[in-house]
C-alpha cells in the first residue's frame, strides 16, 4: 500500500485549523464581563474553541482526502479490501483524544480552583428562589431582605448561599459567568467577585414551570458606601418560613394539618384506620 502524504495532510490541517480558529474568534461568544472570574473562564473557552477548530480541521482534511483519493472509478464494480483492525491506528486515535481531554480537564481544574478561592472578607448573601421570584437576605445586616432586586458592593467577594423553596432553579448573571443550581432541601453556594459597577439581570436557567421565562431579578453592583446606604434602607426581615430547613417545613405543615384536623382543614383525620386507603 502506498504511503499517505503525511506532511501535506498535516500542513493542510494546520492551514484549515488556523482559518477556522480566526473565524471563530471574530465573534464575542461570552458577552460583557463584570466579575473577576470572567477573564480566566473566557480564556478557557477560547482555548477550547481553538483546540476544537483544529480537531474539526483534521477530520475535514482526512475525510476530504479520502473522498477524492479513493473515490470509486467509473465502471469499477469490485468490492473494497477486507480490512480487519489496525492496532497502530487505534492506539493513535485513542491516545490523541485522551491527551486533549486530560489537558482540558486539568486546565479547567486549575481555573475552577483559582476562581473558587475563598476571601475571608467575603459578604454573605442568602438567595431564596421560588416559582417564579427571587428574594435576597442579608444576614450580616440584620437579616434584612429584598424582593426581586439584588444589590452587591463592587470589588468584594460575595458568598451567595442558595435555597430553593419548591423546585430546582438556577442562578445566573451572564456578565459574572458563574451559574449555580438552587436545590430544595440543600444549600448550594457560589463565590463571585463583581468587578464592574452597573445594572445587570439575574436569570433563572432551570426550567421550573410555566412562569420560568419571567423569573428574573434586577442586579445592582455599586460602591461599598452606596451599598451600605441601600441595605440600611431595607425595612423588613427575611420571613421566618424562608429560614426553615426542609425537615422543619414538613414538620410545620404537619402541625398545621393537625391543628386543622385534616388535610386543608377538611376534618378528615388521615391517621384514623377508617380513612386509610386499603386498596
Ligand atoms: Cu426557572
Amino acid at each position: 500500500m502506498e504511503r499517505l502524504p503525511y506532511l501535506k495532510l498535516a500542513l493542510a490541517s494546520i492551514a484549515l485549523g488556523t482559518i477556522v480558529s480566526i473565524l471563530m474568534m471574530q465573534y464575542d461568544w461570552m458577552g460583557d464581563a463584570a466579575s473577576t472570574a470572567a477573564g480566566p473562564i473566557d480564556t478557557l473557552m477560547d482555548v477550547s474553541i481553538i483546540i476544537s477548530s483544529f480537531v474539526f480541521a483534521i477530520v475535514c482534511v482526512a475525510l476530504g482526502y479520502a473522498l477524492v483519493k479513493w473515490r470509486v472509478k467509473p465502471g469499477d464494480e469490485g468490492d473494497g479490501l477486507p480490512i480487519h483492525g489496525n492496532t497502530k491506528l487505534e492506539i493513535v486515535w485513542t491516545l490523541i483524544p485522551t491527551v486533549i481531554v486530560l489537558f482540558l480537564a486539568g486546565y479547567s481544574w486549575v481555573v475552577l480552583n483559582d476562581i473558587e478561592k475563598e476571601d475571608p472578607n467575603a459578604l454573605t448573601v442568602n438567595v431564596y428562589s421560588q416559582q417564579f421570584a427571587w428574594t435576597f437576605g442579608y444576614p450580616e445586616n440584620g437579616n434584612k431582605w429584598s424582593e426581586g432586586v439584588l444589590h452587591v458592593p463592587v470589588d468584594r467577594q460575595i458568598d451567595f448561599r442558595m435555597n430553593a423553596q419548591d423546585v430546582i432553579h438556577s442562578f445566573w448573571v451572564p456578565e459574572w459567568r458563574i451559574k449555580k443550581d438552587n436545590v430544595p432541601g440543600i444549600t448550594t453556594d457560589a463565590l463571585i467577585t463583581p468587578d464592574k459597577v452597573g445594572t445587570y439581570q439575574l436569570i433563572c436557567t432551570e426550567l421550573c414551570g410555566a412562569g420560568h421565562a419571567t423569573m428574573r431579578a434586577q442586579v445592582v453592583v455599586q460602591t461599598q458606601e452606596e451599598f451600605d446606604r441601600w441595605v440600611k434602607g431595607l425595612e423588613s426581615e427575611v420571613p421566618e418560613d424562608l429560614l426553615l430547613t426542609a425537615d422543619q417545613a414538613i414538620e410545620l405543615e404537619r402541625q398545621i394539618q393537625e391543628a386543622e384536623q385534616g388535610i386543608d382543614g377538611s376534618g378528615v383525620d388521615e391517621t384514623s384506620a377508617e380513612n386509610v386507603d386499603q386498596s
